[in-house]
């Protein structure tokens, strides 16, 4: 296929690399559905997919993944930059030069025997003044459909490019077919895996895997660690927030994002069926935003992905109806188990599972078996045009204007429903001290907290002190009335018995209610030392089962239990290095004070 493109730049890196990997053959991907159709009936003929049954999940395929190849590998990404200070004390760092001499090394004739696929795509609405375009090579066709998936890709991405910029993205499974050796269903090579970033000079380098964010490289590599350091350096943010369109009755539409750690529930809360009536919460991206100030001085957000890659088990229609619904068709399932009759099935589906089923290894599995059917982290890749809460205005190039920004984790104790941060500085503060806590799953108490950034610990592509300061800055430029207000929430607080004292999911609509209450300047609230909270009553709970003493409970800011929560957030900070803010030391002493007073 000829490549219907002007571009020298693109023209000579594809010409550059074809000879460095040395494939058969190089496809450049036009995103036509006739060519996805293609590639899947491929890769069923070579035992990489099975289609699943028509009248169940139409046009809906199975891949089951390399038993070493699950998940993304974070003590296998790197990023490389001249100065290690530059990637910070969070990231793996490696010297650019060597790295490329030792990738280019495995890249050498790594695509022999397979075919090249050029894949142009486009992060964020086609011609969106905050997209960007990249360009991935692969020789995955996995990757290359689930591509057309999570972006926009093909020729029109490349008429949009013209002779402009992409982020060139290199990606190989590192399984070259020499001498005509036959192929496996998921090739992969999981003792040499590297997810290399390049932010000097915006590139990715990936090899070794062919699962999800170690190999769709728009997502985590692009999208977040990338374009963060674009964001950096160019006054915008490149952030890991779900967007919401949340609509009060008779009341105006507003935009929330929300930043969540990985695993607690983002999907779900994008996807959320709010439950006070009259109300209506619209999805626009569930796991990654990208905010630009426009001339009004307001922060407008896109979703820079096309569909969502999300986690199967645990989803239903108890958890996240949407899903499910958008699950109907056109999806491709990675790792879940597969019913007699073709379709699919994973943990927490359904309240029963089926007698039989053929798990994620491809084994007979019944549930007696004693292991997962579905990896705990099997995938789902759908478009996301099909979800029934897709908000209409989720691909609008100019992006929605954000009133609020939610900064959560999972937390058993110590962190409030909801606390309303004083002012920008503080807000930074609050997203920087953002923890999750993993239940210890032998004995179901208290685990382990780790401190996660503003969700970004693995996907910040520099140093995570720049990346706090460039928050504060945000706020320092710009018009504090036309800033999101920012607020911290947990939706996770247990009581003494460890039973959760908030019903979460849909009824999280309550807080959102008080969330834009206060950006319109209403809203119960006191102050407490660690920011605004509503008083008791100040929350709608009409209709739900949380009375004024788990109220209480949930708001409550324990003095003696903030002094451990001190001490964590201190270590925390002298892990994140030299160059943590000197503001945030500041309001970590602000804290102190109130605490103490
Ligand atoms: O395991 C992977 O490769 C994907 S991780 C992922 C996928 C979709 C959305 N979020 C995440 C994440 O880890 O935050
Ligand atoms: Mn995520």
């Amino acid at each position: 296929m000829k490549p219907a493109t002007s571009n020298q730049i693109l023209l000579e890196w594809v010409d550059h690399w074809t000879g460095i990997l040395g494939p058969d053959a190089v496809h450049w991907c036009d995103g036509s559905e006739a060519e996805y159709d293609a590639l899947a009936d491929g890769m069923v003929t070579s035992g990489t997919l099975r289609r699943l049954n028509d009248d169940l999940r139409p046009n809906s395929y199975l891949a089951l993944s390399d038993p070493d190849d699950v998940a993304r590998v974070e003590d296998r990404t790197f990023i490389a930059t001249k100065d290690p200070l530059d990637a910070g004390p969070t990231n793996n760092w490696r010297d650019p030069t060597e790295l490329r001499a030792e990738m280019t090394a495995l890249y050498r004739d790594a695509m022999v025997g397979r075919t090249m696929y050029v894949v142009p795509f486009s992060m964020g609405p086609l011609g969106s003044p905050i997209a960007q375009i990249g360009v991935q090579l692969t020789d995955s066709p996995y990757v290359a459909v689930s591509m057309r998936t999570m972006t926009r890709m093909g020729q029109p991405v490349l008429d949009v490019l013209g002779d402009g910029d992409f982020v060139p993205c290199l990606h190989s499974v590192g399984a070259p077919l020499v001498n005509g050796a036959e192929d496996v269903p998921w090739p992969c090579n999981p003792d040499n895996r590297y997810i290399a970033h390049f932010p000097e000079a915006r590139e990715i380098w990936s090899y070794g895997s062919g699962y999800g964010g170690n190999a769709l490289l728009g997502k985590k590599c692009f999208a977040l660690r990338i374009a963060s350091t674009m964001a950096h350096d160019d006054g915008w943010l490149a952030e890991h927030m779900l967007v919401l369109a949340v609509t009060p009755p008779d009341g105006e539409r507003r935009y929330v994002a929300a930043a969540f750690p990985s695993a607690c529930g983002k999907t779900n809360m994008a996807m959320m069926v709010p439950t006070l009536p009259g109300w209506t919460v619209e999805t626009i991206g569930d796991d990654i935003a990208w905010m630009k100030f426009s001339d009004d001085g307001r922060l407008y957000a896109i979703n820079p992905e096309a569909g969502f890659f999300g986690v199967a088990p645990g989803t239903s229609h108890a958890s996240n109806h949407n899903a499910m619904v958008t699950l109907h068709s056109n999806a491709i399932y990675t790792n879940v188990a597969l019913t007699d009759d073709g379709d699919v099935w994973w943990e927490g589906m359904t309240d029963e599972p089926p007698e039989r089923l053929t798990d994620w290894r491809g084994q007979p599995w019944t549930p007696d078996s004693g292991s997962p059917a579905a990896h705990p982290n099997a995938r789902f890749t759908v478009p996301a045009s099909q979800c029934p809460s897709i908000a209409p205005e989720w691909e609008d190039p100019a992006g929605v204007p954000i009133s609020a920004i939610l900064f959560g984790g999972r937390r058993a104790t110590n962190v409030p429903l909801v606390t309303e941060a004083r002012d920008w500085a503080h807000g930074v503060f609050l997203g920087s001290i953002m923890s999750s806590e993993k239940t210890a799953a032998a004995t179901g108490r208290t685990g382990v907290v780790r401190f996660d950034p503003f969700a970004m610990l693995p996907f910040t592509g520099y140093n995570v002190g720049d990346y706090l300061a460039h928050w504060l800055e945000i706020g320092q430029g710009a018009d504090s009335e036309r800033l999101p207000r920012l607020f911290w929430v947990n939706w996770f607080r247990r009581d003494e018995d460890r039973s959760f004292l908030w019903p979460g999911f849909g009824e999280n609509c309550r807080v959102l209610d008080w969330v834009l209450q206060r950006v319109d300047g209403g809203g119960d609230a006191v102050d407490t030392p660690i920011g605004l909270m509503p008083t008791v009553d100040a929350i709608d709970r009409t209709g739900i089962d949380v009375d004024d003493a788990a109220m209480e409970r949930l708001l409550d800011v324990d003095p003696t239990a903030w002094e451990a929560e001190l001490a964590m957030i201190e270590e925390h900070y002298d892990a994140l290095g030299e160059r943590l803010p000197a503001e945030l030391r500041r309001q970590l002493e602000g804290l102190r004070d109130r605490l103490d007073a």
